[in-house]
Protein backbone atom coordinates (compact mmCIF):
# COMPACT_ATOMS: atom_id res chain seq x y z
CA UNK A 1 0.00 0.00 0.00
CA UNK A 2 0.56 3.27 0.23
CA UNK A 3 2.89 5.38 2.57
CA UNK A 4 1.42 4.68 6.26
CA UNK A 5 1.08 8.13 8.68
CA UNK A 6 0.76 8.88 12.39
CA UNK A 7 0.10 11.65 14.74
CA UNK A 8 3.61 12.55 15.77
CA UNK A 9 7.14 13.06 13.81
CA UNK A 10 7.98 12.88 9.83
CA UNK A 11 4.24 10.90 8.89
CA UNK A 12 2.65 13.37 11.15
CA UNK A 13 -0.51 15.79 10.72
CA UNK A 14 1.81 18.71 9.53
CA UNK A 15 3.25 16.11 6.63
CA UNK A 16 -0.21 14.66 5.69
CA UNK A 17 -0.57 17.55 2.58
CA UNK A 18 2.80 16.13 1.31
CA UNK A 19 2.04 12.25 1.27
CA UNK A 20 -2.29 12.26 0.22
CA UNK A 21 -3.12 15.49 -2.11
CA UNK A 22 -6.47 15.76 -0.26
CA UNK A 23 -5.44 16.48 2.91
CA UNK A 24 -3.86 20.15 1.58
CA UNK A 25 -7.27 20.76 0.61
CA UNK A 26 -9.49 23.70 1.16
CA UNK A 27 -12.14 21.87 3.18
CA UNK A 28 -10.66 20.14 5.73
CA UNK A 29 -11.16 19.08 9.21
CA UNK A 30 -11.38 19.08 12.09
CA UNK A 31 -11.81 23.27 12.43
CA UNK A 32 -11.69 25.47 15.70
CA UNK A 33 -15.46 26.56 16.01
CA UNK A 34 -15.83 30.37 16.45
CA UNK A 35 -19.06 30.71 18.43
CA UNK A 36 -18.88 34.43 17.76
CA UNK A 37 -18.61 34.10 13.75
CA UNK A 38 -21.93 31.56 13.12
CA UNK A 39 -24.80 31.78 11.43
CA UNK A 40 -28.17 30.76 12.98
CA UNK A 41 -30.02 27.89 11.10
CA UNK A 42 -33.64 27.68 11.66
CA UNK A 43 -33.66 23.86 10.95
CA UNK A 44 -35.99 20.82 11.72
CA UNK A 45 -34.49 18.52 14.62
CA UNK A 46 -32.47 15.56 13.71
CA UNK A 47 -35.11 12.50 13.41
CA UNK A 48 -33.23 9.12 14.37
CA UNK A 49 -34.33 5.66 13.62
CA UNK A 50 -33.40 2.42 15.32
CA UNK A 51 -30.90 5.31 17.75
CA UNK A 52 -32.89 3.59 20.80
CA UNK A 53 -32.79 -0.17 19.61
CA UNK A 54 -29.92 -2.58 21.73
CA UNK A 55 -27.74 -3.47 18.82
CA UNK A 56 -27.97 -7.76 18.78
CA UNK A 57 -24.15 -7.73 18.65
CA UNK A 58 -21.16 -5.22 19.39
CA UNK A 59 -17.22 -5.81 18.14
CA UNK A 60 -14.82 -2.70 18.68
CA UNK A 61 -11.31 -3.07 16.66
CA UNK A 62 -8.49 -1.00 17.06
CA UNK A 63 -7.18 -0.05 14.01
CA UNK A 64 -4.06 1.06 14.84
CA UNK A 65 -5.29 5.07 14.69
CA UNK A 66 -8.28 4.37 17.06
CA UNK A 67 -10.51 2.29 18.58
CA UNK A 68 -13.87 1.86 16.22
CA UNK A 69 -16.81 0.24 17.30
CA UNK A 70 -19.21 -1.86 14.83
CA UNK A 71 -22.57 -2.81 15.75
CA UNK A 72 -25.19 -5.59 14.24
CA UNK A 73 -28.96 -4.13 14.50
CA UNK A 74 -32.37 -5.49 14.25
CA UNK A 75 -32.50 -2.20 11.62
CA UNK A 76 -29.79 -0.08 10.58
CA UNK A 77 -29.61 3.28 12.57
CA UNK A 78 -30.15 5.96 10.73
CA UNK A 79 -30.28 10.07 10.85
CA UNK A 80 -32.00 12.66 8.99
CA UNK A 81 -33.21 16.53 9.02
CA UNK A 82 -31.32 19.03 11.15
CA UNK A 83 -30.37 19.95 7.90
CA UNK A 84 -29.28 17.09 6.36
CA UNK A 85 -30.10 16.88 2.91
CA UNK A 86 -31.41 13.45 2.52
CA UNK A 87 -30.95 10.08 4.82
CA UNK A 88 -27.53 8.72 6.07
CA UNK A 89 -27.11 5.35 7.71
CA UNK A 90 -24.77 4.21 10.75
CA UNK A 91 -21.49 2.96 10.04
CA UNK A 92 -19.53 2.79 12.83
CA UNK A 93 -18.12 5.05 15.76
CA UNK A 94 -14.92 5.93 17.34
CA UNK A 95 -13.00 8.14 19.48
CA UNK A 96 -10.42 11.03 19.64
CA UNK A 97 -8.28 10.87 22.78
CA UNK A 98 -4.90 12.53 24.12
CA UNK A 99 -2.38 11.48 26.76
CA UNK A 100 -4.30 13.92 29.57
CA UNK A 101 -7.24 15.90 30.03
CA UNK A 102 -6.27 18.63 28.82
CA UNK A 103 -6.62 17.82 25.45
CA UNK A 104 -7.55 15.00 22.81
CA UNK A 105 -10.85 16.26 21.03
CA UNK A 106 -10.02 17.02 17.17
CA UNK A 107 -12.56 20.09 17.22
CA UNK A 108 -12.33 22.68 19.48
CA UNK A 109 -14.94 25.34 20.90
CA UNK A 110 -13.76 28.92 20.93
CA UNK A 111 -9.96 27.40 21.56
CA UNK A 112 -11.46 24.67 24.49
CA UNK A 113 -10.32 21.42 23.90
CA UNK A 114 -12.08 18.26 25.22
CA UNK A 115 -9.95 15.05 26.72
CA UNK A 116 -12.20 13.23 24.06
CA UNK A 117 -14.36 13.07 21.27
CA UNK A 118 -16.81 10.82 19.56
CA UNK A 119 -17.46 10.12 15.61
CA UNK A 120 -20.67 8.73 14.69
CA UNK A 121 -19.90 8.26 11.41
CA UNK A 122 -22.88 7.79 8.36
CA UNK A 123 -23.13 7.17 5.03
CA UNK A 124 -25.93 8.64 2.81
CA UNK A 125 -28.31 5.98 1.82
CA UNK A 126 -28.81 6.94 -1.82
CA UNK A 127 -24.71 6.19 -1.87
CA UNK A 128 -25.94 2.54 -1.17
CA UNK A 129 -22.33 1.70 0.66
CA UNK A 130 -19.46 3.57 2.97
CA UNK A 131 -17.09 2.66 -0.21
CA UNK A 132 -18.88 4.66 -2.01
CA UNK A 133 -20.10 7.15 -0.54
CA UNK A 134 -16.42 8.44 0.59
CA UNK A 135 -15.77 9.72 -3.24
CA UNK A 136 -19.05 12.17 -2.99
CA UNK A 137 -19.13 15.58 -1.84
CA UNK A 138 -22.37 15.14 0.52
CA UNK A 139 -21.57 10.80 1.10
CA UNK A 140 -20.92 11.29 4.86
CA UNK A 141 -22.43 12.22 7.90
CA UNK A 142 -20.86 12.71 11.02
CA UNK A 143 -22.02 13.18 14.34
CA UNK A 144 -19.65 14.74 16.97
CA UNK A 145 -19.83 14.77 20.67
CA UNK A 146 -17.18 16.09 23.23
CA UNK A 147 -16.96 13.67 26.48
CA UNK A 148 -15.95 16.06 29.54
CA UNK A 149 -14.44 14.73 33.06
CA UNK A 150 -16.87 13.37 35.00
CA UNK A 151 -16.13 12.11 39.04
CA UNK A 152 -18.25 8.95 37.89
CA UNK A 153 -18.07 6.27 35.27
CA UNK A 154 -20.31 6.79 32.06
CA UNK A 155 -21.87 3.53 32.42
CA UNK A 156 -22.54 3.18 29.02
CA UNK A 157 -18.96 3.53 28.03
CA UNK A 158 -17.96 0.69 31.06
CA UNK A 159 -18.92 -2.38 28.73
CA UNK A 160 -16.23 -0.42 26.07
CA UNK A 161 -13.69 -0.19 28.34
CA UNK A 162 -13.59 -3.58 29.49
CA UNK A 163 -13.10 -4.80 26.28
CA UNK A 164 -10.15 -2.56 25.47
CA UNK A 165 -8.01 -4.65 27.41
CA UNK A 166 -9.29 -7.31 24.88
CA UNK A 167 -7.59 -5.25 21.85
CA UNK A 168 -4.45 -3.35 23.02
CA UNK A 169 -2.44 -4.12 19.89
CA UNK A 170 -2.83 -2.86 16.39
CA UNK A 171 -5.08 -5.04 14.13
CA UNK A 172 -6.97 -6.47 17.12
CA UNK A 173 -10.94 -6.94 17.76
CA UNK A 174 -12.73 -8.21 20.53
CA UNK A 175 -16.69 -8.59 21.17
CA UNK A 176 -18.44 -5.75 23.77
CA UNK A 177 -20.82 -7.80 26.30
CA UNK A 178 -23.24 -5.22 27.08
CA UNK A 179 -25.36 -3.60 24.20
CA UNK A 180 -26.25 0.18 24.86
CA UNK A 181 -28.13 1.47 21.64
CA UNK A 182 -26.04 4.49 19.89
CA UNK A 183 -28.61 7.15 22.23
CA UNK A 184 -26.49 6.13 25.21
CA UNK A 185 -23.85 8.16 23.51
CA UNK A 186 -25.17 11.00 22.40
CA UNK A 187 -25.90 14.03 25.12
CA UNK A 188 -29.88 14.54 26.08
CA UNK A 189 -29.85 18.24 24.36
CA UNK A 190 -29.71 17.55 20.41
CA UNK A 191 -31.06 20.50 19.33
CA UNK A 192 -28.01 22.75 19.63
CA UNK A 193 -24.99 21.77 17.30
CA UNK A 194 -22.70 23.36 15.35
CA UNK A 195 -22.59 22.14 11.53
CA UNK A 196 -20.10 22.84 8.37
CA UNK A 197 -18.82 21.00 5.23
CA UNK A 198 -15.43 19.25 5.64
CA UNK A 199 -13.58 16.11 5.61
CA UNK A 200 -12.38 13.03 7.35
CA UNK A 201 -9.88 13.83 9.81
CA UNK A 202 -7.33 10.91 8.95
CA UNK A 203 -5.72 10.21 5.72
CA UNK A 204 -6.88 10.67 2.97
CA UNK A 205 -9.22 13.39 4.13
CA UNK A 206 -11.87 12.80 1.70
CA UNK A 207 -13.56 16.77 1.08
CA UNK A 208 -16.83 14.29 2.00
CA UNK A 209 -18.56 14.91 5.71
CA UNK A 210 -21.04 16.87 6.46
CA UNK A 211 -19.78 17.64 10.18
CA UNK A 212 -22.40 17.85 13.35
CA UNK A 213 -20.68 18.72 16.76
CA UNK A 214 -23.28 19.00 19.55
CA UNK A 215 -22.38 21.86 22.06
CA UNK A 216 -23.40 19.55 24.81
CA UNK A 217 -20.90 17.05 26.20
CA UNK A 218 -21.68 13.66 27.89
CA UNK A 219 -19.44 12.67 31.13
CA UNK A 220 -16.65 10.16 30.60
CA UNK A 221 -14.65 9.23 33.95
CA UNK A 222 -10.55 9.49 34.43
CA UNK A 223 -10.34 6.24 35.18
CA UNK A 224 -12.29 5.42 31.75
CA UNK A 225 -9.79 7.37 30.24
CA UNK A 226 -6.73 5.45 30.98
CA UNK A 227 -8.08 2.85 29.56
CA UNK A 228 -7.81 4.35 26.41
CA UNK A 229 -4.51 5.64 26.81
CA UNK A 230 -3.35 1.90 27.65
CA UNK A 231 -4.01 0.92 23.80
CA UNK A 232 -1.20 0.73 21.32
CA UNK A 233 -0.74 1.55 17.89
CA UNK A 234 0.55 1.04 14.88
CA UNK A 235 3.87 1.67 15.54
CA UNK A 236 3.50 -0.37 19.18
CA UNK A 237 4.04 2.80 20.86
CA UNK A 238 1.09 4.30 23.39
CA UNK A 239 -2.22 5.16 21.47
CA UNK A 240 -2.73 8.97 22.76
CA UNK A 241 -3.18 12.35 21.14
CA UNK A 242 -5.30 10.45 18.09
CA UNK A 243 -6.52 13.70 17.10
CA UNK A 244 -5.32 16.03 13.89
CA UNK A 245 -5.26 19.73 15.03
CA UNK A 246 -7.46 22.12 13.50
CA UNK A 247 -7.59 23.25 9.98
CA UNK A 248 -7.78 27.06 8.05
CA UNK A 249 -11.89 27.18 7.88
CA UNK A 250 -10.75 29.24 4.37
CA UNK A 251 -13.53 30.70 2.92
CA UNK A 252 -16.29 28.28 4.92
CA UNK A 253 -19.16 29.05 7.13
CA UNK A 254 -20.06 27.67 10.55
CA UNK A 255 -23.77 27.19 10.94
CA UNK A 256 -25.71 26.91 14.96
CA UNK A 257 -29.21 25.52 14.88
CA UNK A 258 -31.15 27.80 16.88
CA UNK A 259 -32.01 26.13 20.14
C1 LIG B 1 -10.78 6.48 12.36
O1 LIG B 1 -11.15 7.71 11.70
C2 LIG B 1 -11.59 5.30 11.87
C3 LIG B 1 -11.74 5.27 10.34
C4 LIG B 1 -12.27 6.62 9.89
C5 LIG B 1 -11.30 7.70 10.29
O2 LIG B 1 -9.42 6.16 12.21
O3 LIG B 1 -12.86 5.37 12.46
O4 LIG B 1 -12.68 4.30 9.94
C6 LIG B 1 -12.34 2.98 9.89
C7 LIG B 1 -13.41 2.08 9.40
O5 LIG B 1 -11.26 2.57 10.26
O6 LIG B 1 -12.43 6.62 8.46
C8 LIG B 1 -13.74 6.37 6.47
C9 LIG B 1 -13.69 6.49 7.94
O7 LIG B 1 -14.71 6.51 8.59
C10 LIG B 1 -11.79 9.09 9.85
O8 LIG B 1 -13.10 9.35 10.33
S1 LIG B 1 -13.45 10.73 10.95
O9 LIG B 1 -13.27 11.75 9.95
O10 LIG B 1 -14.80 10.61 11.43
N1 LIG B 1 -12.47 11.04 12.14
ZN1 LIG C 1 -13.01 10.61 13.98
Amino acid sequence: GGPSWTYTGQHGPSNWGSMFRECAGKRQSPINIETGNVKTEYWRPFTLKNYDQPPTRMRIKNNGHSAVVEMDAPSAPRVSQGGLKGEYIFAQYHFHWGGDSSLGSEHTIDGVRYPMELHMVHYKASYGSLGSAVAKPDGLAVLGVMLEISGTDNPALTPLVSALRNITDSGMFADVAANYPLRAFLPRNLEKFYRYEGSLTTPTCNEVVTWTVFADAIPVSEKQMEFFRSLKNDNGGAMVNNFRPPQPLNSRKVMVSAE
